[in-house]
């Protein structure tokens, strides 16, 4: 009986002791988990902040890296078709003499400093144009309204370099456009030529501005002869050769001051290098030229049938690796680079 009570004593007081410590705890939590309620919000509030960031650092970083993402669509863009869509063959062509600058910028808002680019899609080719110019500002003109939308609708990648002779010493179209192309390289690895006349205006635009595996003449016809082919070895006007076959054949000669015989010149320059020369079908390779008179400073070369007979002999050593002049200024206008060099005279 004695042990029994002493066993309900002992028990009570473990209850009580229990009892208290419970209690206790409770109070302990209580004061611990009020104060921490607060922080909690913080704790929350700070990591959904966090993870907004994170969100938004992921997404940006979704945009930079994922594939595809916006960023590498524009990078990566499909090829251009091998055929462009928007070719639309023969135009009618006409000169305005009330046409400016300004209104020809307006309309080719999509060319920056010279240079094109398709949105839409990769294009196939890297093309560069070479003017020779000097007083020809209204052909200029009428050149560019005409050969941006006309290059844009081949889907080309190109650019317009006018290669502008300073002074007033004899004209030499030959020697401004070797300068022409070893300026245009120092801007970016052009892979094509075309070496274009200030004053002809393209008619149809499946007449294409690319090179191809010999040197290619755009020129068969001209509305002036009736559009028939001067004469067979005829290579003026607008040519279109690689890098690669310019080089080959030493570029042009630098010799021929005045009017005449430098693109016979080269034509016996790519033959030497047993190149062909290629042209469109008569009925694509037609141009108009703009009515002008000889150009004063660029009077017929009397010497010009002496220098074709000594090509063969001068080509290696009369051309681009020999070809100096100095640039005077290079401006990088909306709708062409304007490069300004003073070629010496004859
Ligand atoms: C022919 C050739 C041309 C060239 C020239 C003889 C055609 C279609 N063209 O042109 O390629 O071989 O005979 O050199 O057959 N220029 C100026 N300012 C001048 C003089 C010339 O800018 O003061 C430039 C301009 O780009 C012009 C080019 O040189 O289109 C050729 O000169 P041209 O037009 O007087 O000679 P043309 O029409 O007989
Ligand atoms: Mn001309």
């Amino acid at each position: 009986m004695g042990l029994c009570t002493a066993l309900k004593k002992v028990s009570r007081r473990v209850k009580i002791v229990v009892l208290v410590g419970l209690l206790l705890w409770v109070l302990a939590w209580k004061a611990t988990f009020s104060g921490e309620t607060d922080k909690t919000v913080h704790v929350n509030s700070a990591s959904t902040q966090t993870l907004v960031r994170e969100e938004k650092l992921r997404e940006q970083l979704n945009t930079w890296t994922a594939a595809p993402s916006f960023s590498n669509i524009s990078a990566e863009k499909v090829d251009c078709p091998e055929e462009s869509p928007l070719l639309v063959g023969a135009s009618k062509l006409s000169f305005e003499s009330s046409l400016n600058l300004k209104d020809v910028e307006n309309e080719n808002k999509g060319v920056t400093k010279g240079e094109y680019e398709p949105s839409d899609c990769k294009a196939m080719h890297s093309v560069a144009i070479l003017i020779p110019h000097r007083n020809r500002e209204k052909h200029l003109l009428y050149l560019l309204q005409n050969l941006h939308p006309f290059l844009q609708r081949q889907q080309l990648h190109y650019a317009i370099y006018v290669i502008h002779q300073a002074g007033d010493a004899t004209f030499n179209r030959a020697k401004l456009l070797n300068a022409g192309y070893l300026e245009a390289i120092k801007d970016f690895s052009w892979e094509c030529f075309i070496f274009h006349d200030v004053d002809l205006v393209p008619e149809n635009d499946h007449n294409l501005y690319i090179c191809d595996q010999q040197p290619k003449h755009l020129v068969v016809g001209r509305n002036v002869t009736g559009y028939k082919l001067r004469y067979k070895g005829y290579f003026g006007g607008v040519t279109a050769m690689t890098k690669d076959q310019f080089f080959q054949v030493n570029g042009f000669s630098n010799s021929y001051w005045g009017w005449g015989g430098e693109d016979d010149d080269l034509r016996v320059r790519v033959e030497l290098q047993k190149l062909k020369i290629l042209r469109p079908p008569a009925d694509v390779a037609r141009y108009t030229m703009v009515f002008h008179k000889r150009d004063s400073g660029n009077q017929v070369n009397r010497n010009r049938m002496k220098l074709l007979g000594q090509t063969t002999k001068m080509w290696r050593t009369d051309g681009l690796n020999s070809c100096k002049y100095e640039t005077l200024s290079i401006a990088r206008y909306p709708l062409y680079v304007n490069i300004t060099v003073d070629i010496g005279r004859q």
